[in-house]
C-alpha cells in the first residue's frame, strides 16, 4: 500500500526518501509549491551528508512529490511543531492542519502516524478531539500512531538506518503493522508502546541532553571565574568509568533541544526546577560569550565592533540550519548592549540573514582583528592557518589554549 508523507522538511524528506529507497510506495506532499517544484526538478532543499545519493536512489525507486494530499490509508506527518513565544507551550497548528487535510482525503481504516515531536498529551488534548469533531471514530475509521523521529542533523541518514525507534499506538496490531513498514529500512530495535509514553520519552530524551549540556556550561562558568581549564578538567573527570560530561559551548540551538524541555516546564511548572535551570543556563551562554568578548576587546584596546568577526551562524557544526542559533541569540544581545557592526561569516549560509554578513572567508578574515569561533565547522578546521595571527575567542575548544581565549 501507498504511504503519503506530509511535510518534506528536515525530517519528512529523509524519512520519505529512505522508505522509498527500501521499496515502500511513497508520495511526498508539502503545501510549499516552491519546495515541491525543486524536488520534482531533482534539487535538494538543504544540505546533509549522504542526502544527494539517497535522493537519487529514491527517485530511481519511483518516489513522487506533490502539493496534494493523496487518497490512501497510511500517512506520516512530519510538520513543524513550534512553540508559542510567551508561554513556551507547543503550538499544534501545523499538526492539526495536516490531520484535518488527511481526514478530507483519506480512505477507510486509515493510519495516521505523527513523527513531529509533540508535547506529552498533545494527541489526547488536540488530535483526538479534532478527529471526533469531524465525525470519525478512532480505532475504527482512524488509527493513531506516534513514531517520534530521533535522527541527528549532520548524521541523519546513518541514524535513520541504525537508531532504535519508538512506536506508540492505541492498538498493538496497528503498531505492529507500522513497525513492519519502519523495519523496511530501520535496523535498530523498534519498541512498541502507547502514545503517551512515546510522546513523553521523545521529549525527555532531548531534555536529558539539554540538562547535561547545561552541566558542562555551568562548569565552564565556574572554571572561568577561578581561572581553571574546564576542558582539561572534563577530560580528566571523564576517565571515571561512570562519568561522561558533555562539552560546554556558546549556547544550545536547533529546533529540538532548546525547545522540547519547555514543553515540560510549561505543563509541570511546579515539578521542573532542574529542567528550567538547565534551560536558563544554556540560554545564558551567548551572554557569557559577549562578556568574554568585551573583556578581550578591553584587554587589547579594540574599540570598534566592526573589527570583530563571528565565525558560524548555523545552530551547530556542518549544518545549514539557523533555528535558535547561538550566534543569532548573541547578535540580539549585542544590539541591546553595544554598538553594532560585528561581521558574521558561515560557509553554510549562502543567503543574507543578518547585517554585516560576509560571504567570502578571506574578506571576513582580512577585515577583522578579533574572531569569535562560534562553530567548529570542518571548513574552519581546514582553514585554521588563515586565522593564526588574529585574536581568537574559541568557544569550541578547537585551538591551543596558548593561542586563544576560551569560554
Ligand atoms: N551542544 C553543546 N555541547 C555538547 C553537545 C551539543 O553545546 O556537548 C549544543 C550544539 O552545539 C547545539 C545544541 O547543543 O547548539 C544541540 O545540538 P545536538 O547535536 O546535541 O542535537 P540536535 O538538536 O541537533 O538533535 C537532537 C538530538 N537529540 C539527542 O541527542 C537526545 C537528535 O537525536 C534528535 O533527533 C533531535 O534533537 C530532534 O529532532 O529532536
Amino acid at each position: 500500500n501507498k504511504v503519503n508523507v506530509i511535510g518534506l522538511g528536515y525530517i519528512g524528506l529523509p524519512t520519505a526518501l529512505m522508505m522509498a529507497k527500501n521499496g515502500v510506495d511513497i508520495v511526498g506532499t508539502d503545501i510549499n509549491e516552491a519546495l515541491i517544484s525543486k524536488l520534482a526538478n531533482n534539487e535538494l532543499t538543504f544540505e546533509e551528508k549522504g542526502l544527494k545519493e539517497l535522493f537519487k536512489d529514491a527517485v530511481d525507486e519511483g518516489i513522487t512529490f506533490s502539493t496534494e494530499y493523496q487518497k490512501t490509508d497510511m500517512y506520516i506527518v512530519g510538520v513543524p511543531t513550534p512553540y508559542v513565544s510567551d508561554n513556551k507551550k507547543l503550538d499544534p497548528t501545523y499538526v492539526l492542519t495536516a490531520v484535518e487535510s488527511i481526514l478530507k482525503n483519506c480512505m477507510e481504516n486509515t493510519v495516521i502516524i505523527i513523527e513531529s515531536t509533540i508535547a506529552p498529551g498533545t494527541i489526547d488534548k488536540f488530535v483526538r478531539p479534532l478527529i471526533k469533531e469531524k465525525g470519525f471514530t478512532i480505532g475504527k475509521d482512524i488509527h493513531l500512531v506516534h513514531a517520534p523521529e530521533r535522527i541527528i542533523p549532520g548524521n541523519m541518514i546513518y541514524e535513520l538506518e541504525y537508531n532504535s525507534r519508538t512506536i506508540g499506538a492505541d492498538d498493538v496490531e496497528v503498531g505492529q503493522k507500522v513497525k513492519d513498514i519502519y523495519a523496511s529500512f530501520c535496523k535498530g530495535e523498534i519498541v512498541l508502546t502507547d502514545i503517551r509514553s512515546a510522546e513523553m520519552s521523545k521529549v525527555i530524551e532531548n531534555t536529558f541532553r539539554d540538562v547535561n549540556i547545561a552541566f558542562a556550561n555551568e562548569l565552564a562558568k565556574i572554571c572561568r571565574s577561578d581561572d581553571m581549564d574546564v576542558y582539561e578538567i572534563i577530560r580528566i573527570a571523564n576517565k571515571h568509568p561512570r562519568v561522561n560530561i558533555l562539552q560546554p559551548g556558546p549556547g544550545v540551538g536547533g529546533h529540538c533541544i532548546s525547545v522540547d524541555p519547555w514543553f515540560l516546564v510549561g505543563d509541570y511548572p511546579d515539578l521542573t526546577n532542574l529542567i528550567l535551570s538547565a534551560r536558563k543556563i544554556n540560554d545564558s551562554m551567548p551572554e557569557h560569550v559577549l562578556k568574554r568578548l568585551g573583556d578581550i576587546m578591553n584587554e587589547h584596546n579594540v574599540k570598534d565592533l566592526g573589527r570583530v568577526g563571528l565565525y558560524g551562524l548555523a545552530y551547530k557544526e556542518n549544518v545549514d540550519d539557523t533555528r535558535e542559533s547561538p550566534t543569532l541569540q548573541l547578535l540580539d544581545k549585542m544590539q541591546d548592549n553595544l554598538a553594532f557592526g560585528v561581521k558574521v561569516y558561515d560557509p553554510f549560509i549562502k543567503e543574507k540573514m543578518v547585517e554585516n554578513q560576509v560571504f567570502d572567508f578571506d574578506e571576513f578574515v582580512d577585515n577583522t582583528d578579533i574572531i569569535v569561533i562560534m562553530l567548529a565547522h570542518d571548513h574552519l578546521k581546514e582553514n585554521l592557518g588563515k586565522i593564526t595571527d588574529k585574536i581568537i575567542l574559541d568557544t569550541k575548544n578547537l585551538l591551543d589554549p596558548e593561542t586563544s581565549y576560551k569560554l
